[in-house]
């Protein structure tokens, strides 16, 4: 497994984000030791970590995750839907160039100009590629995935998203394993729920977390191990007694909330690119 994280810029306050951060805001030095403490749990799994420099002309490229697109030996460099962080892929680019495994790189925007798309609308679970259409990603972006991609799996885009007032899909949802899936019990959860059971022929069992922010967990060794969000205790009743109790995963939180007054999650500050 490769992972790919970038470090986090001291212009990180100045970041996009829909959250109303004047009564408390970021605090910089906090936001860094919560992302060293992420990068740090993923080099203890992950045998190649590259790690990007920061880029101070672009507050957001911490959340790499929103950057590229990696299925088996193929990534796409994604246009992003944010206007202010769509210079920040080229970092990503040649960390993926270092990537043994990966042979091709495309565009999107050599694509489809008029396409945009957010890694975090993304997931893929290794069986299928599920797109969840928002504000950042149109269905053109989600066209190009699925033109780019559908020879090495099936593509379907989740349009329920829309509706529901959520940055990015795996706000909603995230993956421990090929046939597990944790979503948030709300109704946006429920929503997405239905429409990836019509898809995928309700291929995936599902996990239900009363609370947004933890329904994004990151998941390594093959859902042997994941990392969660602290501070969510109802949520973290539930992943004790279904995912570690039940299940055996071993689990580790992290008080990311510098990260979360960014509207950054778990997922967002890493690619994770299987070996073979
Ligand atoms: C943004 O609004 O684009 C960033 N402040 C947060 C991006 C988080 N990315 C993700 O969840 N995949």
């Amino acid at each position: 497994m490769y992972a790919i994280v970038r470090n986090l810029p001291l212009s990180f306050a100045s970041c996009v984000t829909s959250v109303d951060n004047n009564a408390n805001p970021i605090n910089i030095e906090l936001a860094q030791k919560q992302h060293d403490d992420y990068v740090n749990v993923i080099k203890e799994h992950v045998k190649q970590v590259i790690e990007v420099p920061a880029d101070e002309a672009h507050p957001d490229c911490c959340f790499v995750e929103d950057n590229a697109i990696v299925v088996e030996d193929k990534a796409i460099i994604n246009y992003l839907g944010a206007e202010s962080r769509r210079k920040e892929v080229s970092g990503v680019e040649n960390a993926l160039k270092e990537v043994p495994v990966i042979k091709d790189i495309v565009h999107m925007h050599d694509i489809d100009p008029e396409a945009t798309l957010d890694g975090g609308d993304v997931l893929y679970t290794g069986k299928h590629l599920l797109i969840g259409l928002s504000h950042r990603t149109n269905q053109r972006g989600a066209d190009v995935l699925a033109k780019v991609f559908s020879e090495k799996c099936p593509v379907y885009t989740i349009k329920s998203l829309l509706s529901h007032d959520s940055l990015h899909f795996k706000c909603i949802v995230s993956m421990l394993d090929d046939h597990t899936l944790l979503i948030t019990d709300h109704q946006a959860g429920h929503d997405v729920q239905e429409e990836i059971n019509q898809f995928t022929n309700n291929h995936y069992e599902f996990i239900r977390v009363p609370e947004q922010v933890p329904s994004n967990i990151l998941s390594l060794d093959g859902g042997k191990f994941i990392i969660y969000q602290q501070d969510f205790p109802e949520s973290e009743k539930v992943i004790l007694e279904e995912l570690h109790k039940k299940r055996g995963v071993q689990v580790k939180s992290l008080c990311m909330s510098e990260l979360i007054k960014a509207d950054g999650a778990l997922t967002c500050c890493s690619i994770l690119i299987p070996s073979k």
